[in-house]
């Protein structure tokens, strides 16, 4: 029955093949930062296992006092408690310690809000499988429709890609995206070296110094339904000045340690 497909039609079979056995052979894991998220926890646990059921879930409770932990772990999730608030970057960095000691090949980013949506995690992970990047960004401004986030937000994040595609010499469009995947390069990377406040821009950058490939996919996204953001208007400006100045000082570095 070989011939009675095309050859072009024959390779993608194979293709696709190949990839889902190398996906059903890798170690996956769903790090979901989670801070006072009780409202939305289960939700996003339901979305993950029903869209992608062969990753674990880690849900990192970063000192909630709401009961977020709790919620996850009745809903049959690995939970990281995180005894008082250390923040979003060191509680995302934990989640990749936690993947690397566990040996894990694949760790997706996610957060716990339910804006992201999980429907998305088989083709965040496909370019990761065929080796075609170390780091697959999903990019809400590449897709057609869902939530594109508040003005003020898109503007920043539109000044922060704008620096960024400068600076990697490659488009970049949704910088300030939390919805990542990444292989066991990166893992080893962030596990060792995270930043801390405001950390998807500078953890963009982290990446290219070390030479990693970064690749952005279209995502849509979803607007938060319920519990709250942890930007307001004064964290705004703050994250504004301050990422603006890690970007230039990491790369200033970058170069002057090349140089020498
Ligand atoms: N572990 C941990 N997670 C946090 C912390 N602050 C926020 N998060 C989580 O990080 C994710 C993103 O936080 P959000 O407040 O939604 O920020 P955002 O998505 O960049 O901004 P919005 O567009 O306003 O939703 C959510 O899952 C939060 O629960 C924190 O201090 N520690
Ligand atoms: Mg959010």
């Amino acid at each position: 029955m070989a011939g009675a497909f095309p050859p072009q039609k024959r390779r993608a079979g194979a293709q696709m093949l190949v990839r889902e056995h190398a996906m059903e052979t890798q170690k996956i894991i769903v790090i979901v930062p989670a801070y006072e998220e009780a409202a939305n926890i289960a939700g996003v646990i339901e979305d993950i296992r029903g869209n992608f059921p062969a990753a674990d879930i880690l849900i990192v409770d970063d000192g909630s006092s709401d009961g977020t932990g709790k919620i996850a772990l009745q809903h049959g999730a690995e939970v990281l408690t995180i005894p008082f608030n250390l923040g979003i970057g060191s509680a995302v960095q934990t989640g990749y310690q936690y993947a690397l000691r566990e040996g894990y090949d694949i760790a997706i980013q996610l957060d716990g809000d339910g804006q992201h949506d999980a429907s998305f995690l088989p083709e965040m992970v496909s370019p990761l499988v065929n080796g075609e990047c170390d780091l697959v960004l999903g990019s809400r401004y590449l897709a057609g429709g869902g939530y594109k986030g508040a003005r003020g937000r898109r503007a920043g994040t539109a000044f922060f890609s704008w620096t960024l595609s400068l600076l990697l010499g490659q488009k970049v469009t949704d910088s300030t995206s939390g919805f990542r995947a990444v292989n066991l390069e990166a893992i080893e990377l962030f596990a060792a070296d995270y930043p801390r406040d405001y950390p998807e821009v500078e953890a963009l950058l982290l990446a290219h110094v070390t030479r990693l490939k970064i690749k952005e996919i279209p995502v849509t996204m979803r607007e938060r339904t319920g519990g709250k953001s942890s930007i307001n208007l004064f964290r705004s400006a703050y994250y504004m000045v301050k990422v603006f100045l890690a970007l230039i000082v990491g790369f200033s570095r970058r170069r002057a340690s090349r140089a020498e």
